[in-house]
């Protein structure tokens, strides 16, 4: 089975995917915070980051691909976050942003490794929203979010990476993210498109992963929270969507 069709299983919403962020903990600590999320009801872990220090990400995917059954898949920050052992990569465009270098120029550099290393490339529209403060991936990217009050503005985006043949959109509040993607921004975007829809950013409450939910999103993607509450936030996040929309 492809990893797509692995990570969205048509007609199963509710679906919680852990982030690591490969800085943010020390080794063992991510191979327990992996372990335990496989055991509580996450269905697949991300790794990446928009702003990472240490030069081990290749030997940590790999780590934690041994540790783990899930799907281990690969959410760069960059062209230098690639490893062969992950199961796949969400192979993200920057198409909230105006800057080339995110839009299309890391994809570039990417592209010959990726297709070197065998991994599967989730094409992924990645739209950035604004969320109260400044961002890392705002600041790093040096792209401006999408206000948060313009949920046509953000589906319009949505419609062209559909048109572009995109087949996910990842609405992003970034990383630690005061507020969340707001409901009517994943609402517009859910009536806009049918291609499979992620939120992520500031979701720290299993109310607020239900919220994500109930207004769209197939998958909620944590990982601030995780780090700062171990186990029993993945647990309560994971059965408190289970099942996707009510
Ligand atoms: C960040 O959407 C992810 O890229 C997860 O955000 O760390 O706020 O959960 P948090």
């Amino acid at each position: 089975m492809s990893l797509y069709n692995r990570l969205f299983p048509r007609g199963k919403g509710g679906r919680l995917w852990v982030l690591l962020d490969p800085d943010s903990l020390p080794r063992r600590r991510l191979i327990q915070v992996a372990t335990a999320a496989q055991q509580d009801g996450a269905v697949a872990i991300l790794v990446g980051g928009s702003f990472l220090c240490k030069d081990d990400f290749g030997s940590v995917v790999r780590a934690l691909k041994r540790a783990v059954n899930l799907p281990v898949v690969l959410f760069p920050g960059n062209s230098g976050q690639l490893s062969r052992y992950a199961d796949g990569i969400l192979f993200t465009s920057l198409l909230s942003g105006r800057n080339p270098q995110y839009l299309i120029g890391e994809q570039v550099m990417a592209a010959p490794i990726i297709r070197r290393m065998g991994l599967e490339a989730i094409p992924t529209a990645y739209l950035l929203i604004e969320s109260g403060r400044t961002t890392s991936t705002e600041f790093v990217s040096d792209t401006r979010p999408i206000p948060r009050d313009k949920p046509q503005l953000v589906a319009a985006h949505a419609q062209a990476a559909e048109l572009f043949g995109m087949k996910a959109v990842y609405l992003e509040a970034g990383s630690g993210a005061e507020q969340p993607v707001p409901p009517d921004v994943v609402r517009a975007v859910r009536k806009s498109v049918s291609i499979s829809l992620i939120v992520g950013g500031g979701i720290a409450s299993p109310e607020a992963a239900v919220t994500a939910t109930e207004a769209g999103a197939d998958v909620v993607v944590v990982g601030t929270a995780v780090e700062r509450g171990g186990r029993e936030i993945i647990h309560r996040i994971a059965s408190a969507i289970k099942g996707g929309r009510k």
